[in-house]
């Protein structure tokens, strides 16, 4: 094990520039090594006593970048203390991956160990008791939703995920609770629901925001029922002919019916989705749209339109909002 993480530090420090937060690591992930240690660690396993603690667990599975932040955040004597915990451990890529002035922001301990916390549920969740749906209070007193995706193409497994990052390694035990690794860093959900997501920035989104309480359906996007939400921007909008565009404001039936089919009854994050699935929306019922998943990122076809998702997996406290670049019915 020692070897281990020594090669693991010498190949990080070797590959990077010195200013990176993660202690000059362009950590990637490195399944090899959470293998490796697991195999070490696994005849340990039976014996509950003998298990590691969280902070421990964490470095023993390779995810170096958490281990190291978390003790910067100061969060070492809770990951080693007696209560019993749930720790949502992000890959070192999913680190890595972060935006540079995000990386940068987590320079302030306050901010670190506000991120670092909303990862962390003062108690032990195993995934059975991860179910489709549920939204869990973190250990900030914010939320995290939780979705598991059965309904997946033949010969793939269900996902689970937290805020729409996908589970990559379930329940690894600790003496002190239990740790699963997920694929993105968290953020706490400061965005509130889906209208005042779009009613923070209205240079996106005043057009659609209008569009929508034309339709009489802003309410269903601020109230605390969780859907998903497809959302044409300003640009998607003014892809119709302005008269076009005018006629459908004043049109609050047209406008309902379009605007209810933008609307799925189920919160549906990314992964979640598989490709040429048929989805069910807030409208008639016999209107279904088709999403197509791939390479490229994820479509919706509408009525005849093709839509791209230009922005997936916004988590808001009511569900997800994926932003679409094209109205999916013509009026
Ligand atoms: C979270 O909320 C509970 C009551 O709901 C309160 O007792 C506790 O101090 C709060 N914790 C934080 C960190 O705000
Ligand atoms: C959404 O709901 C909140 C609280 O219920 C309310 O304060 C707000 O005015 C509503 N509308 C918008 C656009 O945020
Ligand atoms: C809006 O609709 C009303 C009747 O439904 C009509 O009288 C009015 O001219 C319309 N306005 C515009 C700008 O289309
Ligand atoms: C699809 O759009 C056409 C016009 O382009 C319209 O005549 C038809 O009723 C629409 N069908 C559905 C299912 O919305
Ligand atoms: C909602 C809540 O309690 N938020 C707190 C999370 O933790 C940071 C610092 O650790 C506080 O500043 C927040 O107020």
């Amino acid at each position: 094990m020692k070897l281990v993480f020594l090669t693991f530090l010498v190949a990080c420090c070797c590959a990077t520039g010195a200013n990176e937060i993660f202690t000059g690591g362009n950590f990637r992930p490195n399944n090899e090594d959470i293998l490796n240690s697991y195999q070490l660690k696994s005849s340990r396993r039976n014996d509950k006593n003998a298990l590691p603690d969280l902070l421990t667990l964490s470095s023993e599975l390779g995810l170096k970048a958490f281990y190291l932040l978390a003790q910067r955040a100061g969060l070492d004597s809770m990951l080693r203390g007696t209560d019993s915990l749930t720790v949502f451990a992000p890959t070192n890529s999913a680190f890595d991956r972060l935006p540079q002035n995000v990386k940068a922001s987590l320079h302030d301990p306050e901010v670190l160990n506000r991120v670092l916390l909303y990862h962390i549920i003062p108690k032990e969740l195993k995934s059975g008791s991860l179910q489709n749906n549920k939204v869990i209070k973190t250990a900030n007193n914010s939320t995290v939703r939780v979705n598991v995706y059965e309904n997946q193409e033949a010969g793939q497994d269900k996902v689970t995920t937290i805020n729409g990052s996908p589970v990559y390694k379930k329940d690894q035990l600790a003496e002190n609770g239990v740790l699963h690794v997920v694929d993105k860093v968290l953020f706490p959900l400061t965005k509130g629901t889906a209208l005042q997501y779009l009613t923070q920035d209205m240079a996106t989104y005043s057009q659609t925001v209008k569009l929508l309480e034309a339709a009489g359906v802003e309410n269903t996007l601020n109230q605390t029922t969780a859907h998903t939400f497809l959302v044409p921007t300003n640009a998607a909008l003014e892809k119709l002919d302005p008269a076009q565009l005018r006629h459908l404001m004043n049109d609050s039936k047209t406008a309902s019916q379009i605007m209810k089919r933008h609307i799925l009854q189920d919160v549906t994050f990314h992964v979640g989705f598989f490709d040429n699935e048929k989805v069910k929306t807030l409208g008639d019922n016999s209107k279904e749209l088709t999403v197509l998943v791939g390479p490229g990122g994820m479509e919706v076809n509408g009525n005849g339109t093709f839509s791209r998702v230009l922005i997936a997996d916004v988590p808001v406290t009511n569900g997800v909002v994926h932003v679409v670049d094209t109205l999916l019915y013509k009026p």
